[in-house]
């Protein structure tokens, strides 16, 4: 119990410094793209919410986000309603861009605060 808590801590250790947002003034090499009109329900029927929608990861390395849709997205841990904590870019700007670095091994399902139906995974081997 002591040894996956003290893991747990690690985490979120990490991803707080590894957190950065981007402005897309560079040019940004997205590897999960949201989509235009997916802040309106259909999008999830395809599951092309966030494409792709399942992405793998290997361990170590990170994952850039990028919202080409013109309302605002997020990039958040969990399920709606059922957030784990573990990441959150908040509300994303059209064309902002969000990069998470993985260091553990799992999967991680995340969803959008302000669009229930959209839904995504990612999966760090
Ligand atoms: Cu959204």
């Amino acid at each position: 119990m002591v040894i996956s808590v003290s893991i747990i801590g690690l985490f979120l250790f990490d991803y707080n410094f590894e957190e950065r947002n981007t402005e897309i003034e560079e040019i940004t090499k997205a590897d999960v793209i949201m989509p235009t009109k997916v802040s309106r329900p259909g999008c999830d029927i395809e599951d092309i919410c966030y494409i792709p929608s399942t992405i793998v990861v290997e361990k170590g390395k990170s994952i850039t986000w990028i919202n080409e849709d013109s309302s605002f997205h997020s990039v958040t841990s969990g399920f709606y309603g059922e957030p784990t904590g573990l990441f959150d870019s908040g509300y994303l700007d059209p064309y902002q861009s969000y990069t998470l670095s993985f260091d553990e091994f799992g999967t991680y399902d995340y969803f959008c605060t302000l669009h229930p139906w959209m839904k995504a995974q990612v999966i760090v081997e």
